[in-house]
């Protein structure tokens, strides 16, 4: 702890990749915890343009649910912990798997959203048509609740999230690449490190230079690949870095 505190001390260009863990202290359940699976069926069942194809309204109904869900939970410290850190360097970056906003929500300007987010929603039928979080909450208000809400163009309306075989949005990806190479040190925090191409930011970051610092209450496959492991609950790992950089330690 106190040697990453001594490198955050010093370092100009910090970046953070972030997962579902990240978001549990704030109430939501992680992507392979309770949320994996919902009404008998596997997240990973569902969050795929297959099942959209096959039920819409099934993938949709699991969209509303994890939006109320979403929507009725706060930042935690750990959210709130990176957003003080930023401006407190040169370059600090959050690459976060997460959908939920809650970055956002806690203050951090340079978030890099991997999956997309949930709060937006594009056409099914067009890609092209995509629209802001202000324009998917005004198209919602104003249609009648659709079971599947539709694109001014008649076609199906998606979340705009990244689903299982479909690929980053390019200028995402690359910008995420850009963040974990240029950092100094990288806070890998809450994520099973499992889902690619996210998976394999941190071995980009190593093989850059960067020192990579893993946070997580439990073993994941990329424990052994880093250089320093804080195994606890980001809540309490990120505020304590804070207050150890602050020469404020407890
Ligand atoms: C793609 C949005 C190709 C939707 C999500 C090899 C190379 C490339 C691809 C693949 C590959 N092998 C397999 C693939 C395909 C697949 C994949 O990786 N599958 C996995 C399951 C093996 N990848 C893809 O399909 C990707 N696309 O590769 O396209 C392509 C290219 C060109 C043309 C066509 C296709 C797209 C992947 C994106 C999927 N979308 N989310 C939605 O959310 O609804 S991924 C989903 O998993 C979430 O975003 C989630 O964040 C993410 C990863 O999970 P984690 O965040 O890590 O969460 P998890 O529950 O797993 O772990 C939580 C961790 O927190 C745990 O370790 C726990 O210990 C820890 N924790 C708990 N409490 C705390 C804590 N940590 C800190 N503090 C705490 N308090």
């Amino acid at each position: 702890m106190r040697e990453v505190a001594r490198l955050l001390s010093t370092a100009r260009n910090v970046s953070v990749l972030s997962g579902a863990g990240i978001s549990v202290e704030s109430g939501l359940p992680t992507f392979r915890g309770a949320e994996g699976l919902w009404r008998n069926v596997r997240a990973e069942d569902l969050a795929t343009p297959e099942a959209f194809e096959r039920d819409p309204s099934l993938v949709w109904d699991w969209y509303r649910m994890r939006r109320e869900r979403m929507g009725a939970v706060a930042p935690n410290p750990a959210h709130l912990t990176l957003a003080r850190l930023e401006p407190r360097f040169e370059a600090f970056s959050v690459v976060t798997q997460n959908i939920d906003g809650l970055h956002q929500k806690a203050g951090s300007r340079r978030v890099i959203e991997l999956h997309g987010n949930i709060w937006r929603v594009r056409c099914f039928t067009h890609p092209a048509h995509r629209f802001s979080e202000a324009e998917t909450r005004a198209l919602e208000a104003g249609a009648q609740a659709e079971k599947v809400p539709h694109c001014p163009c008649g076609g199906a309306m998606r979340p705009d999230v990244v689903w299982f075989g479909e690929p980053l949005d390019p200028e995402t990806l690359e910008a995420a690449i850009y963040a974990v190479r240029a950092a100094t040190v990288l806070l890998v925090v809450g994520t099973s490190a499992v889902v690619y191409p996210a998976a394999a930011l941190p071995g980009t970051a190593r093989e850059a230079g960067a020192v990579v610092v893993e946070i997580n209450p439990q073993e994941t496959p990329l424990s052994g690949e880093a250089h320093i492991v804080l195994r606890g609950p980001a809540g309490a790992v990120l505020p304590e870095l804070e207050r150890l950089m602050d020469g404020r330690a407890t």
